[in-house]
């Protein structure tokens, strides 16, 4: 079963794990594979064997920096100033792969002249507050309604000048003015990654866990993109991310604002499902009413607008409540009921306080455990009277992900496979069968009612059962994710039936994503064939990868205009002269059709079929699209006339821009905004405090170390771990412990606006104080899965961190915010 813990490390894989072999440099900025990832860090290791170089960029000396070639330090929240100076580094010396630019990404495009940058803020800022108006963040248009595209790189209106000119002023000098990183090291590091070619990029938590985590990463999109290493074996961006099945429960939509397979979820401002189509273009919307015939079956009409309404509307005007609001919702008494699954907010989420008030506010809480965790007893919390707390609440034994089967995704997108090896113990069943047995009595409960809320439930197809199995069959949950061709009965074979078939013909519910995962031939989610003809890594016979078993993903940038590979060591696909083939599975492209027209030079999978260096609002519209009156609700003709594809662009900007974290020592050295100015405004005054640097003056870091898992649900009850990492701690410099006299062993207080903890200090030479525009800098770095359950306890640092989140993604700034540390306890 999926974890409801929201994607903090969001974003797949471009290529894989055993692709980082094929590297010729890697930067691991923002991610301590050796610790976090160690199975990551094989083929890291492997590519440093076969003379790759390794950078890591880090405000700690971790494991991962003591084998690199290159360590370079950071501030924590500042990555966009030094990456900034690799962009004007790549500008100023042309070293951008000219061929690859204008053929894959929109560096030609021209941008609506009436987009601006003044300041840190972009055209479309309301200073009274609210979203960016984004009608200037667009393209100049044809007749056609398509992207009007330059004669030349210099045109002052094309995508490239307009990043060339964004970066201007980000120099080396600037970068250590922002990030502490001395001069010669961020030169180094630029000329390193530039001029070894294909490099790689890893990151974690370091970059995401940010006011400004989606921005970091489009740095690292724009960079690759310039030096033409998307869609390169040994190139690509790779998020190692966290959870064991993390990828999966992303991909199955454990997230409030999209639908299963990466769907945008209905809102109150698309009242019909003709409208959600023409909002959301034709693509999507064919693969959203595959869904609904997944999960209504024969319910699921025309005339019902296929279900449409079954799905709740969220609201417009609010962005999707994601991972901090829920929490700011409890305390505003919005839900009486609440059920956690496989999470431990009692530590895991930032400012405690607001999670233990707001679950206080439940009349019942079901909690699914292996372990009683602090989540589970809340109402036992040192801080709070249990006599105060009036929740019921009820802990169900979970079994563990040894004793279940089913599939685990991993970050390569792998859907893998597995058998339970062991029976569960006692009472323990599978989540699966805990919310197929709830379902069940909802649907009996509601079974005569004739109110119209309720078709939903009786709408719903729920039958997971076969002979043979004990609870549900894991694997008619995975063929109803693969999706049926409704006419025949079959099983769908890639997901690109789903655009071809006339809507309500098939079902996938998964929209598509993991189309041929299970098909007539079987489930290629057990293959164990681990050959690897190519020896590129691709392995292409070992599980199932989605989309489509590709490997890499838009490979096709691996070739030149011609369809021949860019680099014959390193051949993904190919042209040959009739068809694409290769060693890995095309993606994008037509597979039939050649280089040089438009369907076969395809490579991204955004609306113009092009990298975004500069992330646009678009629509592509469809070709002579006829005038037509259209039938209320849902009319089939709505697919001739809707745009094909719509992208939405992002939050904060088309490009990225450096600001200081939301709390922070610095005044931002770029510009007057100091931070990002699309931060969601935070709701609970008295509990969500913000501190000023004059009484938090160093900057706080929170992470995870290799012999504890997360908030340590399962591993705080692991002896032997325990044995080998019984408590946190606190780790500062020597420079910061000689002035406030603390020795490794003492006990510091932390404090910030939220509140204070006791922790044990560790004095350390893997931090070090960090010279900032002058001024020194110290962080103070802790780990953060500890609590007062479980065999061993120590203070949870969420009691003090930040709740203030990315405005696109809802990640906390959990790795970055000011506090104090003084000598003793509190
Ligand atoms: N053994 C073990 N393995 C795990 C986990 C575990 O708890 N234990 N947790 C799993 C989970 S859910 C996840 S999400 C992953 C997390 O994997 P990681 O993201 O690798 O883990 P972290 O330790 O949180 O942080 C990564 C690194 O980012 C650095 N960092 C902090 N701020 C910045 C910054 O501003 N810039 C840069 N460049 N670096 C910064 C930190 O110092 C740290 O070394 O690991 C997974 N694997
Ligand atoms: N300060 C700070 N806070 C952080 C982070 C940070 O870097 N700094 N990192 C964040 C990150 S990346 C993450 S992923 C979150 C994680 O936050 P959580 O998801 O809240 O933490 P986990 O410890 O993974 O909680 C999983 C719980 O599920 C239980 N469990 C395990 N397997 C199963 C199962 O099969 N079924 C059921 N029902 N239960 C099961 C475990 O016992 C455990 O208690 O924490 C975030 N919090
Ligand atoms: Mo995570």
């Amino acid at each position: 079963m999926a974890s409801l813990a929201p994607s903090f490390g969001s974003g797949a894989m471009t290529n894989s794990f055993t692709d980082m072999k094929n590297a010729n440099v890697i930067l691991i900025g923002g991610n301590n594979t050796a610790e976090c990832h160690p199975l990551a860090m094989r083929w890291v290791l492997e590519a440093q064997k076969r003379g790759a170089k390794l950078i890591v960029v880090d405000p700690r000396f971790n494991r991962t920096a003591k084998v690199a070639d290159i360590y370079a330090p950071v501030r924590p929240g500042t990555d966009i100033g030094y990456l900034g100076a690799i962009v004007k580094y790549i500008f100023d010396n042309k070293f951008y792969d000219e061929e690859y630019i204008k053929a894959h990404t929109n560096a030609l495009y021209k941008v609506n002249p009436t987009f601006a940058f003044n300041d840190g803020l972009f055209s479309g800022y309301n200073p009274q507050g609210g979203p960016y108006k984004k009608d200037s963040w667009t393209y100049q248009l044809g007749l056609d309604g398509l992207p009007l595209k330059a004669d030349a790189l210099t045109d002052p209106d094309c995508v490239l000048m307009k990043l060339k000119e964004q970066f201007k002023d980000y120099t080396f000098e600037k970068a250590y003015e922002i990030t502490g990183m001395p001069v010669d090291k961020v030169k180094l590091v630029a000329e390193t990654f530039v001029k070894n070619r294909p490099g790689t990029i890893l990151y974690a938590l370091g970059m995401t866990q940010k006011s400004v985590g989606v921005q970091g990463i489009r740095m690292y999109a724009i960079i690759q993109l310039l030096l033409g290493n998307m869609g390169m074996a040994g190139g690509g961006i790779n998020a190692n991310r966290g959870e064991p099945n993390v990828q999966g429960s992303t991909d199955m939509a454990a997230l409030a604002h999209i639908l299963p397979g990466y769907m945008p979820m209905p809102s109150d401002a698309l009242p019909t499902l003709n409208d959600y189509v023409k909002a959301v273009g034709t693509a999507k919307a064919k693969k959203t009413i595959a869904l609904l015939k997944a999960w209504y079956g024969d319910k699921a009409t025309p005339e019902n607008e296929f279900g449409y309404h079954h799905i709740p509307k969220r609201s417009a005007k609010e962005s999707a409540a994601k991972y901090v609001p829920i929490f700011e919702k409890l305390n505003q008494k919005a839900f009486e009921m609440g059920f956690i699954f496989a999470q431990n907010p009692a530590v895991s989420t930032p400012n405690l306080d607001m999670v233990w008030r707001g679950l206080s506010n439940l009349d019942l809480l079901v909690v699914a455990e292996i372990f009683e965790t602090e989540t589970a007893s809340f109402w036992q919390h040192p801080d709070v009277n249990p006599k105060d707390i009036q929740t019921e609440v009820i802990l169900l034994p979970a079994a563990m992900a040894f004793e279940k089967a089913g599939t685990m995704t991993n970050s390569a997108r792998w859907v893998q496979g597995k058998p339970a090896a062991v029976p569960a113990p006692g009472e323990a069943i599978p989540d699966g069968d805990m919310i197929y047995e709830i379902m069940n009595r909802v649907k009996e409960l509601y079974a005569n009612s004739s109110d119209p809320k309720d078709k939903a439930i009786l709408d719903l197809t729920w039958h997971y059962e076969a002979p043979g199995h004990e609870g549900i069959d894991m694997e008619m949950v995975l063929k109803e994710m693969n999706g049926y061709d409704l006419a025949t009965g079959k099983l769908l074979d890639t997901g690109s039936q789903i655009a071809k078939a006339e809507p309500g013909t098939v079902s996938s519910g998964l929209g598509g994503l993991y189309t041929g995962v299970i098909t007539e031939e079987g489930n290629h989610s057990l293959r164990h064939d681990n050959s690897d003809p190519s020896s590129l890594g691709i392995h292409p016979k070992w599980t199932f990868a989605w989309p489509n078993n590709t490997r890499v993903l838009w490979n096709r940038g691996s070739v030149d205009k011609n369809g021949q590979p860019r680099d014959k060591d390193r051949a993904l696909v190919w042209w040959n002269g009739t068809s694409w083939v290769g060693n890995d599975i095309l993606d994008v492209a037509a597979k039939d059709k050649g280089p040089d027209t438009p369907e076969g030079s395809k490579v991204f999978s955004t609306g113009e079929g092009k990298g975004a260096l500069f992330r646009a609002v678009y629509k592509q519209p469809q070709k002579d699209a006829p005038e037509l009156t259209l039938n209320p609700g849902y009319d089939p003709n709505i697919f001739k006339v809707a745009p094909v594809i719509t992208e939405p662009g992002i939050a904060d900007g088309p490009m990225p821009a450096h600001y200081e974290p939301i709390e922070s020592p610095v005044q931002n050295p770029m510009f007057k905004q100091q931070s990002n100015p699309m931060m969601r405004p935070l709701e609970l005054q008295e509990i969500q405090k913000s501190g000023d640097a004059k009484d938090f003056p160093y900057v706080l870091t929170t992470y995870m170390v290799t012999e504890q898992f997360l908030s340590g649900g399962v591993t705080r009850n692991t002896p032997q771990l325990n044995e080998l990492m019984p408590s946190n701690f606190a780790e500062i410099s020597t420079t910061l412990a000689k002035k406030l006299g603390v020795k490794s062993g003492d006990p510091v207080t932390i404090s910030t606006a939220r509140g204070k903890v006791t922790i044990d200090a560790m004095v350390t030479e893997r931090i070090q104080t960090l010279k900032v525009d002058g001024k020194d800098i110290e962080v103070i770095g802790v780990p953060w899965g500890w609590g007062y359950k479980g065999l061993v306890h120590g203070e949870s640092i969420n009691k003090v961190t930040n709740s203030a989140a990315d405005p696109n993604t809802g990640t906390p700034e959990y790795k970055a915010c000011s506090c104090n540390l003084t000598k003793g306890g509190n």
